[in-house]
């Protein structure tokens, strides 16, 4: 592997070129199945981004270990080395329903560190990424940090699932806020939170939900937990916290 910068370019390019993939089946017939239950899909666009991001990953960085949502990668039993976490499609669910409001990740971490993070808006067309080393750009430029809100001036994005099964106290949390936004992507509400529209995101994710959003949430000064505020665990799931600090320590104390 080169350089940071220049695998950051080499990412942005895997990613623009998925894209294209993608938008090229945008209108045809998906395959479509079910994993656990009729809300859990995956899609042939899914398995295709998987494939095409392992054989990009494998030529750039070929002693890497892959974790994939879909498993056409390794089977990964620690965080030694570089360990590459993908998501394909995030919000697959979305993609079938609205064509619209999913992603695809990328995350590298090296020795258990986040090293690169990547999130792209297939639909708005732009890629959060970088890391710590750099920074946070999409194709407008940096990212600033967001300002630091606390959870009764802003917007916190929630899983379905758990707000209705007031896990945590979840409802009373979302009535102490502003209001409540259910996306139904990972990717699309970390983009939320690193961009300053909504201060926080809890939701039970998988490794590939969080990785790349773990990565860009940190280098901006957010704070990424799991809702107990415990670290979260990158090889199981979590239910995770994502937010800023105030708001982070205003859920905590509701949660205690
Ligand atoms: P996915 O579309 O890549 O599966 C939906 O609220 C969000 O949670 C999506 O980002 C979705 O990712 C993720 N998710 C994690 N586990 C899920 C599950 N068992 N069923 C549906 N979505 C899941
Ligand atoms: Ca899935
Ligand atoms: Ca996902
Ligand atoms: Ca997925």
């Amino acid at each position: 592997m080169e350089n940071l910068r220049q695998t950051d370019q080499v990412i942005r390019g895997w990613l623009k070129e998925i894209r294209k993939d993608v938008l090229g089946e945008l209108h045809d017939p998906l395959s479509v199945a079910e994993k656990s239950s009729r809300k859990d899909l995956v899609t042939n666009v899914d398995k295709a981004n998987e494939k095409k991001i392992i054989k990009y990953i494998r030529e750039l960085d070929p002693e890497a270990k892959i974790l994939g949502e879909e498993g056409q990668g390794d089977r990964v039993t620690d965080m030694q080395g570089h360990v590459w976490i993908i998501d394909p499609l995030d919000g697959t669910l979305n993609f079938v329903k609205q064509r619209d409001n999913f992603a695809v990740m990328i995350a590298l971490y090296i020795d258990g560190t986040g090293v690169l993070g990547y999130i792209m808006d297939v639909m708005r067309d732009i890629i959060y990424g970088g890391g710590p080393q750099l920074g946070v750009f999409n194709q407008s430029g940096q990212l600033p940090k967001p300002a630091n809100i606390s959870l009764k001036d802003g917007l916190l994005g929630v899983s379905g699932p758990m707000l209705i099964h007031d896990k945590y106290h979840l409802q009373a949390i979302d009535e102490a806020s502003s209001g409540v936004r259910i996306i139904g992507s990972a990717g699309i509400e970390f983009i939320q939170v690193l961009t300053g529209k909504q201060n926080g995101y809890i939701s039970h994710l998988m490794p590939w939900d969080f990785a790349a959003g773990k990565i860009l949430a940190e280098t901006l000064d957010l704070s990424v937990t799991k809702v107990d505020g415990t670290p979260v665990d990158m090889l199981s799931s979590n239910d995770v916290l994502v937010s800023t600090r105030d708001t982070h320590k205003d859920i905590l104390n509701m949660i205690r």
